[in-house]
């Protein structure tokens, strides 16, 4: 419990931060979305990853306030951004719990910054619709009534089918890395793949692949019709001073 007194402390200590990924248009090079992902800044132990303190902030719900300081912060961050360049936020499932209206949370960061509603896009993962709390469906349709994309992350990992995704009110699929690290070797992801494309192209569902690292991988990506690649071979996360640069003149 050391590490939950630590991340209280570290909220009030303002030791949270973000950094930017990019994601990019296949065909034009230009950078369409930018992915926000916490940071910890531990005075002891150096930058923590989320993979770490994420799950302790889910479980203790410490998750609801640094969420939404991270959609505030990703939102302020996009305002400095070209017009059409949105930013992407990872949200978890107890950010929809009946305690926490994330609706109105968004709704108020929002229209207290001006923020185009279709510059925003929040991703949740394949696991937290599995469990399918209809309360989560419900807020999402509210979220994408208001103007928020919402995209489905890690997709693949899961267990849900091709049919199911034509029931969720999604706008976009985030192919999981582990089917961009194994397309060098297998015929299969291949197939996948097609299959995947095909049909978020028949429900108007637009596809982002994440974890692109090698240029092999890059090219066998190519072939098919994507919306945004993602990846350490084209951008590292990296803070927002860094990002403006990249996107001053990329876009
Ligand atoms: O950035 P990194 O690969 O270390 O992220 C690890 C995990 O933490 C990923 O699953 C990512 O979605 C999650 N994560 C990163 N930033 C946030 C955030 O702001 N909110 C939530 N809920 N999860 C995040
Ligand atoms: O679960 P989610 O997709 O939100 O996780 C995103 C995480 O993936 C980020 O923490 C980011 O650091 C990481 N990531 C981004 N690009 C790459 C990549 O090319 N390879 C790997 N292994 N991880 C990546
Ligand atoms: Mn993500
Ligand atoms: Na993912």
């Amino acid at each position: 419990l050391a590490f939950e007194v630590d991340l209280r402390d570290a909220m009030r200590a303002g030791q949270f931060q973000l950094v930017y990924q990019p994601i990019y248009n296949p065909r034009s090079g230009s950078v369409t979305l930018v992915e926000a992902l916490l940071r910890w800044d531990h005075p002891q132990r150096g930058v923590v990853s989320p993979a770490t303190f994420v799950p302790v902030a889910e479980r203790t719900g410490l998750i609801k306030v640094l969420g939404t300081w991270a959609i505030e912060t990703a939102v302020r961050a996009a305002l400095a951004w070209p017009r059409n360049v949105g930013v992407s936020v990872n949200v978890s499932a107890r950010q929809f719990e009946s305690d926490h209206d994330l609706v109105a949370i968004v709704a108020a960061i929002l229209r207290k910054t001006g923020l185009p509603p279709r510059r925003l896009t929040l991703e949740i993962t394949e696991s937290t619709l599995i469990e399918d709390a209809p309360h989560i469906i419900e807020s999402l349709k509210k979220l994408r009534a208001m103007g928020v994309r919402i995209a489905l992350d890690d997709f693949g990992t899961g267990y849900s089918s091709l049919s199911y995704l034509a029931k969720l009110p999604i706008d976009i699929i985030k192919i999981d890395k582990t089917f961009s690290h194994e397309i060098d070797s297998s015929v299969k992801v291949n197939a996948l793949m097609t299959a995947i494309t095909d049909l978020a192209h028949k429900l108007g569902l637009s596809i982002i692949v994440e974890g692109i690292e090698t240029a092999a991988q890059l090219a066998v990506m190519r072939r098919f019709s994507l919306h945004g690649i993602q990846g350490f071979i084209l951008a590292k996360p990296m803070s927002d001073e860094a990002l403006l640069a990249i996107i001053k003149d990329r876009v």
